[in-house]
């Protein structure tokens, strides 16, 4: 361990001695190194003065250039020298600055730097005081550190700051000598330098471009709220997670273990301001260095998705607003009749009796042999519930209350005894399931038991409103008493919505579950409820599952996957929702999408025609609608619309093996699933700017029409081969743009040379599909190269992976030669599958000759494109084989 002092520099500039600090005080600093000290409201000199702040005007204008700002030397000094804790460092700090920006500054600090493996680190702020921590489960690390990919140094002057450095490169990618430092009560705020422009993720808001832009300091604030899109308005979860791609290419991310209100700030330096409520700091740095090492690092500490039931994959349909059960059976029909490739039926809260959860309405009353029977033609049926129970009903009536107050498993108001009224679906007053408690836990099981096993057959369930939402402020009867600094503290984040009321639309923030104050566990609510939903819907549906939820924390996908919430049928929304899709795939969410045709206001045609084609490459393809709007399943459109939602979902399908590997690989390794260009391409300049068009693995290039009236699309290929996933022929564009023909029935999809993809002879539902033949897409690199893997399994039994009930092909291709390999051949069923066809992509000139084996195969053709269509092979899948192509 004594080899990691060399990882340690103490920097100290003698230079500046505390005279030159003090003359430092009044200086103007230039705009882009200033940190706002008045981000509350009033901001004159007298009142910037009053807190110990320098005033000066900006020198450039419109820029949202803080007026009123933190001098050099406003911070924390460090006491004695760091000390070596072993596997870090410890330090102590004393604040040397005597004015307050809100008050309650902690006069001394405790900073550690843990080294938890050579390519995580950890930071770690504290008071020596009983503080709120998020209790997250962090896994460790798979190696503990030996040589880091990081050094770190404390420098001293003006006042106390930390700078990370990646070793490698000497690249500075943490430096929070940017200034602004406080640690108060209700008010911490570190300020850091980044290494480069590229920066990814924080959620969960709307954003406009997926790469953040730093001009005029755009504001991100962070608490769970129930909001559709709107500006950079705060959403339904809390990701205090970045991701940077520095100006070489080596990637790392970091994640801020915080569930207070907080604010992200980009600053131009560039760089971020950070501010929270509350908590402390506690930071995890993931080296990389590639962005897949990144992501791998990243899910293996805060958890990765398990992979869904096979069927999860298939395309989905919900709509709240059926209202009974003939219009959500004809909407069924319709799907049937029309032959759209078809998975999972969903009925939302107008399935219940006045709203209430684990109850059917008399509109709804065949619905359980409705199920039954739709489970008989290979189908699912999936529905919801919210953590809001009426408190209200008849007394003997209502057994989810009944059970509820026995158990004593409200959330409360702040005298810790009476329940915490709120108002959301049902007709009255509702309680809030407290779910940090094991009896909450153990009383939503029974219900979800009963339910499913008395009521209603569902495979899946959904979680929403677990904000928690609430269509009052605070409480129903009595408000928030606005007369403590829990529910009014001193700083809001300027960018929340609510008029800076933290308790608007939810929870006063001192009402108490059994962790602790709102005001902490606010955000960590929908993370609560995933676990013990997830636990009780597998108990009571006796196979694997999934669930969605709506509100998300750090780690969410450990247990549950989200989707991108309630946004709106247009055509900018379409376009975010890619954003959404990719940013939760670096959150380590990987099974997302949005609500496909959008989901509040009425989609038109041609944007649901467009919508329903970029919506069959979302790793969760779902459409759903909002009461009051017209019907948006694709059947209820015209037949062009049918026809071309079939052709997208058929390509879909046809990949789904190919998907599902992705998502194994996610759970084994913490890999992307859906993922930027620059995940495959971070050296690409203009790849790092790109977010209309997106990958799947390293393998597959979808290129959507995000624009309405539009027949043609600008797509962006990187210096690689590509080539067309229809008709085989190679793009001939390299590190360039180039315009494709996109007609409204077509969404372009390309495959990426050097890649070996698994698909599958597609069916109208995976039931139907699971057992017809593979095929390989074989597309060669400029080496005439290409590797590959898949994964297959029963698709539905309990932890496949972990009981090693799988298999795994591995391929390779290299001089004319195919190497499949049975790499892992644990699942039974493998021996009645097929390896059938290879279309081989690349091989220039074409082969004249085909063995498997060593025995001539005579079927195969040479199509237009150059691809080389190989049929009739009739391999057995889990039979290793060698094709030689000449
Ligand atoms: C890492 O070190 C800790 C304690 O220093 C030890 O408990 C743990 O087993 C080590 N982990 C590995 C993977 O070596
Ligand atoms: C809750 O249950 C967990 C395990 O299920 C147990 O470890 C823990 O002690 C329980 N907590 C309380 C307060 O009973
Ligand atoms: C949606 O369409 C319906 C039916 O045409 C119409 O009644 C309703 O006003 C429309 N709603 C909006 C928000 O445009
Ligand atoms: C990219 O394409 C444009 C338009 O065809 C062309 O003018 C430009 O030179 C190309 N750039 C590169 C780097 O090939
Ligand atoms: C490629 O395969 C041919 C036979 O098909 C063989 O003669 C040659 O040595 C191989 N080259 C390499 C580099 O493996
Ligand atoms: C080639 O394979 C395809 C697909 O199995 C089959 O339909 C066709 O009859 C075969 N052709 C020949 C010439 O064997
Ligand atoms: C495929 O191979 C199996 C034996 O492995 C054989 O029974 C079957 O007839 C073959 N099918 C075709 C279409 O050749
Ligand atoms: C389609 C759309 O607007 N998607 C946005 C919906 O909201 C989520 C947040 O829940 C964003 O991430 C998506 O970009």
């Amino acid at each position: 361990m004594v080899q990691k002092m060399k990882s340690f520099v103490f920097v100290q500039l003698l230079l500046l001695g505390s005279f030159a600090v003090a003359t430092l005080a009044q200086q103007c600093l230039p705009d882009n190194e200033r940190i706002d000290c008045h981000p509350d409201s009033g901001n004159t000199e007298a009142e910037c003065l009053q807190r110990g702040c320098t005033y000066c005007p900006a020198s450039i204008p419109d820029q949202n250039t803080p007026t009123c700002f933190f001098p050099r030397n406003w911070g924390y000094k460090m006491v004695g020298e760091p000390v070596n804790t072993g596997h870090g460092f410890r330090v102590a700090l004393e604040r040397i600055t005597t004015s307050t920006v809100f008050g309650g500054d902690s006069n001394e600090l405790n900073v550690e730097v843990d080294f938890q493996s050579d390519y995580r680190l950890r930071l770690k702020i504290t008071d020596n005081q009983p503080r709120w921590e998020v209790p997250l489960k962090i896994d460790p690390p798979a190696t503990n550190a030996t040589n880091p990919l990081y050094d770190v140094i404390f420098v001293n002057e003006p006042v106390f700051s930390l700078k990370v450095v990646r070793k490698a490169t000497g690249t500075v990618i943490f430096d929070s000598s940017l200034g602004g430092f406080n640690f108060a009560d209700q008010f911490i705020q570190i300020g850091f330098k980044l290494p480069s422009r590229n920066v990814y993720g924080i959620g969960e808001n709307e954003q406009h471009t997926f790469r953040h832009s730093f001009e005029k300091r755009p504001l991100f604030g962070l608490w769970a709220r129930d909001q559709a899109p709107s500006g950079n308005a705060n959403m339904y979860g809390v990701q205090p997670h970045y991701t940077v791609v520095e100006n070489d290419g080596n990637t790392h991310s970091v994640a801020i273990v915080n569930s207070n209100a907080q604010e992200f700030e980009m600053h131009p330096s560039p760089g971020i301001v950070y501010k929270t409520l509350g908590g402390v700091i506690d930071m995890y740095f993931f080296l990389g260095p590639t962005p897949e090492n990144t992501a791998q690092q990243y899910s293996e500490a805060v958890g990765r998705y398990p992979l869904p039931p096979y069927w999860a994959l298939g395309f989905q349909l919900c709509r709240f607003g059926y209202n009974n059960l003939e219009t959500m059976k004809a909407t069924v029909d319709r799907m049937i009749a029309s032959e759209i490739p078809f998975d999972v039926q969903y009925g939302d809260i107008d399935i219940m009796d006045g709203n209430l959860d684990f109850t059917l309405g008399p509109s709804f009353a065949g619905l359980n042999d409705y199920v039954k029977e739709l489970k008989t033609q290979g189908l699912k049926f999936m529905t919801i519930l919210d953590p809001c129970v009426s408190a209200v009903e008849t007394p003997g009536t209502y057994r989810p209350y009944e059970l509820g107050n026995e158990m004593d498993v409200w959330v409360k108001r702040a005298d810790g005894v009476t329940p915490a009224q709120g108002k959301v679906w049902p007709a009255g007053a509702c309680y809030f399931a407290d779910f940090s408690k094991n009896s909450t836990r153990e009383w939503w099981k029974i219900l979800i038991k009963e339910f499913h096993d008395n009521m209603l057959e569902f495979d899946a369930l959904w979680i929403d409103m677990n904000e928690p939402a609430n269509f009052v402020d605070g409480d129903m009867e009595e408000g928030c008493d606005e007369g403590n600094s829990l529910n009014t503290p001193p700083y809001v984040p300027r960018s929340l919505r609510g008029d800076g009321k933290l308790y608007d639309n939810t929870l006063c923030p001192d009402h108490v579950d059994s962790l602790g104050k709102h005001y902490d566990t606010h955000n960590i609510y929908g993370l609560m409820e995933a676990e013990p939903t997830i636990v009780a819907t597998q108990e009571a549906v006796g196979k694997r599952t999934f669930s969605l939820s709506r509100s998300s924390f750090l780690g969410l996908g450990r247990y549950i996957t989200h989707w991108l919430g309630d946004n709106f049928s247009n055509w900018p929304n379409m376009h975010h929702s890619i954003i959404g899709m990719l940013q939760f795939n670096l959150f380590a969410i990987p099974f997302v999408g949005p609500d496909i045709c959008g989901h509040l206001s009425n989609a038109t045609a041609q944007l649901c025609q467009r919508w329903q084609e970029l919506g069959a490459f979302y790793p969760f393809s779902r459409n759903h609608n909002a009461d009051g709007y017209i019907e948006q399943d694709p059947a209820a459109f015209n037949g062009e619309i049918i026809e071309s939602t079939k052709k997208a979902l058929t390509v879909r399908y046809t990949l789904l093996p190919y998907l599902y590997s992705l998502l194994a690989r996610h759970e084994r390794w913490g890999d992307t699933v859906a993922r930027p260009l620059w995940s495959n391409f971070p050296t690409d300049s203009i790849a790092l700017g790109i977010d209309r068009q997106f990958m799947w693995g390293s393998g597959i290039l979808i290129t959507p029409v995000l624009e309405e009236d539009q027949t043609t699309v600008q797509a962006y290929f990187p210096d690689s081969r590509f080539y067309d996933y229809y008709t085989g022929a190679e793009v001939n564009v390299r590190g360039n743009y180039t315009t494709l023909d996109a007609p409204l029935d077509f969404i372009n999809v390309h495959i990426h040379g050097g890649s070996i993809i698994v698909t599958q002879v597609p069916a109208i539902n995976t039931d139907a599909q699971r057992n017809n033949p593979f095929g390989l897409i074989l597309a060669l690199n400029d080496n005439g190269e290409a590797s590959g893997s898949y994964f297959y399994d029963d698709g539905i039994s309990f932890d496949t992976v972990a009981n090693h009930n799988y298999f795994i092909a591995q391929m390779s291709a290299s001089n004319k030669t195919l190497n499949y390999v049975s790499w892992m051949n644990q699942y039974p069923g493998m021996g009645q599958m097929i390896v059938d066809t290879i279309r081989l992509l690349g091989a220039s000139p074409a082969p004249t000759s085909i063995t498997v084996n060593g025995a001539p195969h005579s079927n195969f053709t040479v199509l237009p494109s150059g691809e080389v269509l190989i049929s009739g092979l009739n391999l057995t899948a889990n039979v290793d084989f060698i094709m030689q192509y000449n």
